[in-house]
């Protein structure tokens, strides 16, 4: 191992100083110190954010937007700061374009189902990307098969890139959006997002983006990215889950019809017509998860603490230590080799089934992801059922890595 690999703190970044802050790391899982590599799934919760949350609950717990008390104008004031706060972090023009939802899923729904059903007319094409979550599959061939509009993937090489040629081969005037993630939840892929933006748009096609990867490994900034919608989830960002984030360009996000109806995204209701109320409202039907978006403000709060940049550069040193250990390892197969890839390592062991892997490591306190990651396309391009991943956050070590290395090590010499 190299001494970039060895080296524990990056100047401003001490993962061991973060991980005091993240309760749930510090037990005994069947017998060992927990090592918890299933980020990509959800991150844990700083102990700031379980406090603000149960705050919320201890003193200002009322329905929002409604009430003429107190407790109800307090719970209304967070909730509003809270969208706030989530503008500011993804450097959103103004608030209102910030639509709560449940999480990423939901929000990619609320676009294909809204804006898909009054765009989208037979012949139109929706293009997305073989490397997508089936969160942002499923919706588009939903509103596609309603609308008589048509699911094209976009090819990956066989390094798990997005083929930019093919994209551009296969953008014309009928493709009419463009689904993409930031970052592949199963092999790390990082999209180059804002050149596949600016293709698209040169083809007069919109782009949505699912942020679910993205927004726990650095800043994002939607201006920047100049997309037309963002998605991402607030229990991939040390938030709690149940809340997550649709942000869309304010002049479609004001010509969609709105997705669920009810209270709240509506201004009068009468049996001769209704009207409904204004941005973001509109698309916030019902009662909201008020503690939800406040435990998001609170975990945006905490990231402000930290130097994300050296945090990523602290999360990349622990994939270039993985790349290192797993080169010694015989019988292991990298899957996907991306040009540019996230804190994610996807890998098979030669004559075991991930699921045999993924309990064996258990077993040492080491948790990981197995099977094919909600990304069932993207497995059957690689021709594998699913695969063993090990996802990275700010408070992993690499004293996290040396375990799992160890624990693959007695997977190899058990199924090898
Ligand atoms: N998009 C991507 C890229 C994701 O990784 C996920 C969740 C979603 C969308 C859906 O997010 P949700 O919060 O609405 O569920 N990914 C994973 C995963 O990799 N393992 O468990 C969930």
């Amino acid at each position: 191992m190299n001494a970039q690999t060895q080296s524990t703190a990056t100047a401003g970044f001490d993962p061991a100083r973060v991980r005091r802050d993240f309760p749930i790391l510090h037990q005994q899982v069947n017998g060992h110190p927990l090592v918890y590599l299933d980020n990509a799934a959800t991150t844990q919760k700083p102990a700031s954010v379980i406090e603000a949350i149960a705050n919320y609950y201890r003193h200002d717990n009322a329905n929002v937007h409604r009430g003429v008390h107190t407790l109800s104008d307090r719970a209304t004031q967070h909730f509003e700061q809270a969208r706030l706060r989530v503008s500011g972090f993804i450097n959103s023009p103004r608030p209102e374009q910030v639509i709560w939802t449940r999480g990423t899923t939901e929000a990619i729904n609320l676009v294909a189902d809204s804006w898909g059903r009054a765009n989208l007319v037979p012949g139109d094409k929706i293009l997305v990307s073989w490397l997508e979550h089936h969160s942002n599959i499923v919706p588009w061939q939903l509103v596609a098969a309603a609308t008589g509009a048509e699911v094209i993937p976009v090819p990956v090489s066989e390094s798990g890139d997005i083929d930019l040629a093919a994209l551009d081969m296969l953008l014309d005037e009928r493709v009419k959006m463009v689904a993409v993630n930031h970052v592949s939840n199963a092999i790390g892929t990082v999209n180059p997002v804002i050149e596949i933006v600016r293709r698209a748009r040169a083809a007069g096609a919109l782009v949505l983006v699912d942020g679910a990867q993205a927004v726990g490994h650095w800043a994002v900034d939607v201006q920047a990215l100049d997309c037309d919608f963002y998605a991402f989830s607030g229990h991939k960002l040390f938030g709690p889950t149940g809340i997550g984030v649709l942000w869309g360009r304010e002049s479609l996000l004001e010509a969609m019809p709105p997705f669920l109806g009810g209270g709240e995204m509506i201004e009068t209701v009468s049996f001769a017509g209704t009207t409904f109320n204004s941005l973001p409202f509109k698309f916030e039907a019902g009662t909201p998860n008020i503690a939800g978006a406040i435990g998001l403000a609170a975990a945006i709060d905490y990231l402000d603490g930290i130097d994300r940049v050296a945090a990523a550069e602290h999360e990349a040193g622990l994939l270039a230590m993985t790349l290192e250990l797993a080169a010694d390892i015989d019988g292991l197969q990298r899957v996907g080799t991306p040009a540019h890839a996230a804190g994610i390592f996807s890998f098979l062991l030669a004559g075991s089934h991930p699921s045999d892997v993924g309990m064996l490591l258990d077993q040492q306190g080491i948790a990981v992801r197995t099977g094919h990651h909600c990304a069932q396309p993207l497995m059957e391009r690689f021709g594998v059922p699913g695969t063993v991943r090990a996802s990275y956050s700010i408070y992993n070590t690499h004293e996290d890595v040396t375990r799992l290395f160890e624990g693959i090590r007695k997977a190899s010499s058990l199924f090898g």
